[in-house]
């Protein structure tokens, strides 16, 4: 059984967030999400409308999901890795290159993001509706 991992903030999780998730499903036979602490996002200067449970929730009954963590550092990817006996970690190509250092305890690769759309666009829309 091939396990694959991703890693992201999912709030307001949308069509792209899911179609990642599908693709990297497709691809492989077992899917971890990890998904980034209210902490962590704060480190990656994210804020979220959702919470760290909330988020988790929402990723947790996406059918491609087969098991969430939680994201609580840049770092612990290689643990995670390792810990969990994974093949390949999948994220999308606005990191390309960005995990390239973990391509010696799995494959590493980058699919395709799509740009027309993302967390701040949607909460921009939002407002931009409400005002
Ligand atoms: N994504 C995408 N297309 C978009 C928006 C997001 O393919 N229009 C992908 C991102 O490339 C990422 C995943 O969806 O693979 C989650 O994106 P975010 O929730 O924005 O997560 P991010 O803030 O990129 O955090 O350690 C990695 C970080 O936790 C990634």
């Amino acid at each position: 059984m091939k396990k694959i991992i991703t890693y992201g903030t999912f709030d307001l999780t949308h069509i792209w967030h899911i179609r990642i998730l599908k693709r990297a499903k497709s691809l492989w036979d077992y899917l971890i999400v990890g998904v980034s602490s209210d902490e962590f996002n704060a480190k990656k200067w994210k804020k979220c409308s959702f919470s760290y449970q909330e988020r988790k929730e929402i990723v947790s009954s996406i059918r491609y999901v087969d098991e969430v963590l939680e994201e609580h550092s840049w770092q612990q990817k290689r643990n995670d890795i390792i810990r969990h006996n994974i093949d390949v970690f999948v994220i999308g190509n606005d990191w390309k290159w960005k995990f390239d250092d973990l391509n010696d305890i799995c494959e590493v690769i980058y699919l395709p993001r799509t740009d027309d759309i993302s967390t701040t666009e949607i909460k921009d829309k939002i407002q931009a509706w409400i005002y």
